[in-house]
């Protein structure tokens, strides 16, 4: 399986600490914020990465990441999104890595505290289809948010909804077989001019090809806000990121 993280963007919820870098290189804790989505693949035991990127400070992941080796990856490419056109647009980038496998796609400013082994090895034995993750949260209004049919199975994801029909967030960690980059090449652009991946997994949910799995220990958005910038560093100082037991 390949590993997908995607650090692009313009990270203006987080600005002026973006002025004059990309937001997956500012601290949490004592790391580069890119570090924890990469830790997390690499201890489920993905090894063969693709980092999508753009803006002005490209270069500085190859810098910060030249000793890749040291942190359990195998090999390490990455691609550059000209402009931040959405997540799917991002990972449309990827199509010649994946090169017909599956993948794993990780937001580089989501920070986990346990792991995604049982994701994945139930993502391994699924024949096709995507999977996402699913966290309880006390907003659902402001994230990508299931609907359940009577049989527990997500039938559409509704993003911010303003009457939640479920207590979850789709998290930013996704998995899908290569059937994904046929899917992105048929999506239009949403409003706010962005191929959005909440419109790919629906794909994958009117289909019935959408499975999900809940993710133990904690989740941090890091990029959501200052605030939810400094709850992860807090979080990550109090309990650390990336469990193997949890
Ligand atoms: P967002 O946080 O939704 O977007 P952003 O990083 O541009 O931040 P803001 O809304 O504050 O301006 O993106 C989620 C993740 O996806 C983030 O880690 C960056 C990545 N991303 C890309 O790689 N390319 C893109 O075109 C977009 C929109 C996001």
């Amino acid at each position: 399986m390949k590993g997908i993280v995607l650090a692009g963007g313009l990270g203006t919820r987080l600005y002026p600490l973006t002025k004059v870098t990309n937001k997956h290189l500012l601290p949490i804790y004592n790391k580069p914020m890119i570090l924890y989505p990469l830790e997390a693949l690499v201890l489920a035991g993905i090894t063969d990465i693709l980092i999508v990127t753009g803006g002005e400070w490209a270069t500085d992941f190859a810098r910060l990441l030249a000793d890749f080796k040291s942190y359990g990856i195998r090999n390490l490419y990455f691609a550059y999104q000209e402009k931040p056109l959405g997540i799917a647009h991002a990972l449309g980038l990827a199509e010649a890595f994946v090169n017909g496998d599956k993948c794993v796609v990780i937001l580089g400013d989501n920070v986990i505290e346990g792991n995604i082994l049982k994701a994945k090895k139930r993502f391994e034995r699924m024949e096709r289809g995507a999977l996402v993750l699913l966290k309880e949260v006390p907003d659902p209004q402001n994230y990508g948010c299931p609907v359940f049919d009577e049989a527990g199975r997500i039938v559409r994801i509704i993003e911010k909804p303003k009457e939640p029909p479920s207590p979850y967030a789709v998290i930013g960690i996704y998995f899908y077989d290569a059937e994904v980059f046929s899917i992105i090449k048929t999506l239009k652009p949403s409003e706010r001019g962005e191929l959005e991946i909440t419109d790919v997994n629906n794909a994958y949910a009117g289909r019935g090809l959408l499975a999900y799995e809940f993710l133990e220990g904690w989740w941090g958005d890091a990029g959501a806000s200052i605030d939810a910038w400094l709850w992860v560093n807090n979080l990550v100082a109090q309990t650390s990121a990336n469990k193997l037991n949890l």
